[in-house]
């Protein structure tokens, strides 16, 4: 059928009417036509597009949805490699690249960065031939990708035809991604039809594009933010553009949906602002961001830096911890807490997570390893929420490879092969063996550790070599051990072991709370040992204490109480509180009469000038017995000015600061009314 001028014109005047509403709708966010009008002009271009096929062009507004889905993907060379990015995980890095590039060159240009958000997606090359979309393909291994045109077609923001033409081949390339609020509607009915979940809306977005049938595809509202343009023909239009910054206008203008979070930055000091505020504003975008790309703006320093085998050199991702990550298990253990608790835990390829490399992650109890059926091969995704330790949130069946066998928990301790036990409505499993060296190392490092008794340099690997080589068996043995035991073990020189025996001794004056807490009762955190010792001004008080009158403390609950009170009633517990006390530890509240009775208690003062009748030393020695303080320079902490004849400098600084002055005859009264 001949087909009239007069229907041509129709057919490229609906299709420019449907792009520009289109436009404006998906891209500008700002609709000028009605939803109706829109439809029905669809229609009639369809109409005539049915009964003359010939004029179908690709980048006709009908063709987003492709409703031939495509056998397979095929392999497609980019014309120009895409490039990941060097990752840098904090500011530190960031300098060092900074320092890098600039040595790279003679002499250190006038430069400023574009910093752009990090979108969490796929990356997209897009080719246009003449300011037509003729190829979208995926980024592959950066040199081949897959050709997914018809997937790409679906998604509203990528113009099939660029809103002014540009003569030549145009590549674009950008991040598809998948809205937060489409993504978790995908993984809610994936789990409802008991698909496995995707572990992040970039899997999402990857797994969306590679899908075979468009009508999927497009269900799924996939969206696109242009980044980079290469104008490859020497056209007018290319030589315009000499900077990132003004690229992305250029995308813009041309019909692609830009993230208009963007920043043109004059510092590094600049660029970290754009980061920290971003790393609060991220949390209410409605897509999600993994950080922040830092761009050099001008083209020309760009092409004089060049790029690596992998990178260019002139970009860097700057990092956001992760919260969550996904990573593979390599083995599962158990692990023995001080308690004898038995925890079972995943070893994993070590990954970056919440700004830290993590290859552990808590399973928690034999209850959540069934409930999650993990298995070593697995791949996982593991999270940090508060806690140290971080923890397995969920398996991904689906890239769990053959012949994998389902976790049995042990039945015997693995460090003392006693049998385990597991109360019956309970979900932790114990060791119960109380000489079991799992126990009483864990015991060790909860002791020294810094809310406790905070012995420095007494960690895990001491603990074990003390254990291992007969030298502790309980923490009362810390109190006797020599500098010549310690300067035997592995890796222990004299003066390190000289160390430790002063760090131990030093531990003795530590107050009678910590020492509650380091003993390590269940549920007798570093709060509740604080109450606790408040409310029973000894050990012997307390062990003495009934059930009811613990737990009518105000703020100890039954639990706790309950834990307490047997604690003190088993005897190898009464003998250890015994030696630690023989030891010199504290188990008693140092009375209040003590220290408020002195007169400086936990004052600070500062001598100046020279006093008429007591020596320097002397005044110092007053002052000390009263329990105050002296220090040499004045700060906001000072609460005394001792003040002599010929005062200097500390003078006119105390004022400044508003320093009581006191003369010799003024300390001396403060002395004796307070005595
Ligand atoms: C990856 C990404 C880039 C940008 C945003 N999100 C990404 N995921 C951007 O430059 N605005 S650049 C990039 C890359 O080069 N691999």
């Amino acid at each position: 059928m001949t087909v009239t001028p007069e229907t041509k014109q129709k057919v490229a005047q609906l299709r420019e009417q449907l792009q520009k509403a289109s436009y404006a709708y998906y891209v500008l966010d700002h609709p000028i036509m009605e939803d109706g009008v829109y439809d029905q002009l669809y229609r009639q271009l369809q109409d005539i597009e049915t009964t003359h096929p010939e004029l179908i062009t690709p980048d006709s507004p009908t063709q987003r949805v492709g409703d031939r889905p495509a056998a397979k993907f095929t392999s497609v060379k980019h014309n120009i490699s895409l490039y990941s990015l060097e990752n840098a995980f904090n500011f530190k890095e960031l300098a060092k690249w900074e320092t890098r590039w600039q040595r790279q060159l003679e002499n250190i240009p006038q430069f400023a960065y574009v910093c752009e958000l990090k979108i969490d997606g796929s990356a997209i090359a897009l080719t246009y031939e003449n300011g037509i979309l003729i190829r979208g393909a995926t980024r592959g291994d950066g040199t081949t990708g897959e050709e997914i045109t018809q997937n790409i077609k679906t998604i509203r923001t990528i113009p099939l035809k660029l809103n002014f033409p540009i003569r030549g081949r145009v590549e674009v390339r950008g991040e598809a991604f998948l809205p937060l609020n489409v993504f978790e509607k995908i993984n809610q009915e994936r789990s409802k039809s008991g698909e496995a979940l995707f572990a992040n809306p970039r899997n999402a977005a990857a797994g969306t594009l590679r899908q075979l049938d468009s009508q999927i595809v497009a269900r799924r509202q996939l969206n696109f933010f242009a980044y980079k343009i290469h104008i490859v023909d020497d056209s007018v239009k290319a030589r315009e553009i000499e900077s990132q910054w003004e690229s992305l206008k250029l995308l813009q203008q041309i019909g692609f949906l830009v993230n208009p979070n963007r920043q043109l930055c004059q510092s590094l000091k600049e660029v970290e602002e754009y980061f920290q505020e971003w790393d609060t504003g991220r949390k209410t975008l409605p897509y999600m961001i993994d950080g922040v790309v830092v761009k050099l703006n001008d083209y020309q320093l760009q092409q004089q830096l060049g790029v690596t085998q992998k990178f260019p050199r002139w970009a860097i991702a700057l990092k956001y911890p992760a919260e969550e990550t996904p990573t593979v298990v390599k083995d599962i253990i158990v692990n023995v807490g001080r308690t004898g608790a038995i925890t079972p835990m995943a070893i994993m390829q070590p990954v970056q997570l919440a700004g830290t490399t993590v290859q552990r992650a808590t399973l928690h109890n034999s209850d959540r390893v069934s409930e999650l059926d993990i298995r070593v091969g697995d791949t996982v995704i593991i999270r940090k929420a508060g806690e140290i330790i971080p923890e397995v949130v969920r398996v991904l069946p689906d890239l769990r490879p053959f012949g994998t066998v389902p976790y049995q928990m042990p039945s015997n301790c693995p460090e003392c092969s006693s049998t385990l036990v597991r109360p019956q409505d309970e979900a932790v499993t114990r060791c119960i063996n109380i000489s079991c060296p799992a126990i009483l190392r864990g015991s060790i490092i909860h002791w020294a550790s810094r809310n406790a008794l905070d012995i420095r340099g007494l960690g895990e690997r001491i603990a074990i070599l003390l254990i291992e080589n007969n030298l502790v068996t309980s923490v009362a043995d810390l109190y006797s051990l020599s500098v010549e035991q310690i300067s035997s073990l592995e890796r222990m020189g004299i003066k390190s072991a000289q160390n430790l025996v002063d760090a131990i001794a030093l531990s003795k004056n530590k107050p009678y709370d910590r020492c509650l807490y380091g003993l390590g009762i269940r549920y007798v955190g570093s709060v509740n040992a604080k109450i606790l010792a408040e409310n029973f001004p000894s050990i012997e008080v307390l062990s003495q204490a009934t059930f009811e009158s613990i737990e009518a403390v105000y703020g100890i609950g039954e639990e706790i109480a309950q834990s307490v009170f047997e604690w003190v009633r088993i005897s190898a517990n009464q003998t250890l509180l015994q030696q630690l006390q023989a030891a010199g530890l504290q188990f008693f509240q140092a009375t209040h009469d003590n220290s408020t009775n002195l007169a400086l208690f936990s004052k600070t003062f500062v001598i100046t000038g020279t006093l008429p009748s007591l020596k320097r030393d002397e005044a110092k020695k007053l002052i000390e017995q009263a329990g105050g303080k002296v220090t040499d320079s004045i700060s906001k902490k000072t609460d005394y000015l001792l003040l002599g004849e010929n005062a200097g400098s500390k003078l006119a600084k105390a004022k400044k600061l508003n320093i009581t002055q006191l003369n010799e005859a003024e300390l001396i009264n403060l002395l004796k009314t307070n005595q």
